[in-house]
């Protein structure tokens, strides 16, 4: 069975778990408990179920990888699995918060969680209880696990780190002349590299028990997270809403992102001071108009030839770091190279 079925058949336990421990907080029974339990089972099933499961299953497919002998139908993997689809309750935590922050009004196809009838605001409040619990749901899984403290430890570093990156993000927003590939390597290592690429190999490293070579595994994972996000980038602004499932809002937000930092360079390297006043004049605007021109731009600048020209010649480099692996980690590699090719 594939990781990706294993991780769907886990999350009817995942919310078991989850509605369990915000179920421990309150009566037996009651109207508050029946309260909690609704709102609890709703923002589950609208948040967490429906994504594509990439974090969870790179998990899983990395301990499935490390630790061969394990079985599909035991009870070890069901544990493992559930302790795997963890990755997708901080995802959401993560979604729900970032739409909230970049004003979007899409995803997956659905309205954002925050823009459901009678959730507003609250929803910074269901994103905080989606992580409060993560700890609890690892600890009730692997009981007993010799490195239980070591995979929680990695959660809650993850987390300062995707904070901080996301800090860094949004305070670049419409500072123009901060748009440097420095900024944009920081940004990315520490919003998306980090909890997205490299903390579920991190959590199948230590679930398996193996302590060393997490700097290199690490080193691949960023040049994996930023391959990603710059794609992410490119599909803000060209990508189809019915396939992404989101309506873009870097231009109008003022995102420091592959695209404007690639833009940037070349109308400094041109020494073009109108076309730099023209960009920051309309970057960053909540004006349709102002989004158009910025578009324009990008398509006289040809971004978009040259991003597919960056995003093979990188795919390539990647590969190489992959191979490049110590044979000690070794058995990750085609987990790798699978998730490159998605
Ligand atoms: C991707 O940014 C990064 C995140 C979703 C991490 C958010 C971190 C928080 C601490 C909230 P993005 O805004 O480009 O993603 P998307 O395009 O999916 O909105
Ligand atoms: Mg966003
Ligand atoms: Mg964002
Ligand atoms: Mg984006």
């Amino acid at each position: 069975m594939g990781s990706r079925a294993l991780i769907e058949k886990a999350l009817p336990a995942l919310k078991k778990r989850f509605i369990g421990v915000v179920c421990s907080r309150l009566p037996f029974e009651g109207p508050e408990h029946d309260l909690a339990l609704y709102r609890t089972r709703q923002l589950f099933d609208y948040t967490v179920v429906g994504g594509k499961y990439a974090r969870a299953t790179l998990s899983l497919d990395a301990t499935r990888a490390l630790q061969p002998h394990l079985q599909p139908e035991s009870r070890e993997m069901s544990a493992i699995a559930v302790a795997s689809s963890t990755m997708e309750m901080i995802q959401s935590y993560y979604l729900i918060a970032d739409d909230i922050m970049d004003k979007s009004e899409m995803r997956r196809g659905k309205p954002c969680w925050y823009k459901q009838p009678g959730i507003g605001f609250s929803a910074i409040n269901d994103a905080f209880l989606l992580d409060s619990v993560v700890e609890d749901i690892l600890r009730a899984e692997l009981p007993g696990h010799v490195n239980i403290d070591r995979v929680c430890e990695a959660y809650r570093r993850a987390k300062q780190k995707t904070l901080v990156g996301q800090m860094l993000d949004t305070s670049s927003c419409g500072q123009v002349e901060s748009f440097t590939w420095d900024r944009y390597e920081l940004i990315v290592e520490n919003k998306t590299s980090h909890y997205s690429v490299f903390h579920p190999i991190e959590q199948a490293l230590l679930i398996s028990d193996v302590l060393a070579f997490h700097g290199d595994v690490k080193r691949v994972a960023y040049q994996i997270g930023f391959l990603f996000q710059s794609q992410d980038d490119i599909l803000d602004v060209y990508g189809d809403p019915e396939t992404t499932g989101k309506i873009g809002t870097d231009i109008e937000d003022g995102k420091c992102t592959w695209l404007t930092v690639r833009a940037l360079q070349k109308i400094q390297s041109a020494q073009n001071r109108d076309l730099f006043e023209k960009f920051k004049k309309n970057y960053g605007k909540p004006e349709k108009e102002a989004g158009d021109i910025v578009k324009q731009m990008f398509r006289d600048l040809r971004l978009l030839d040259e991003f597919r020209v960056f995003e093979s010649k990188f795919a390539e480099q990647i590969s190489t770091s992959i191979e490049n692996l110590p044979e000690e980690v070794g058995l990750l590699r085609p987990i790798l190279n699978d998730f490159v090719g998605k």
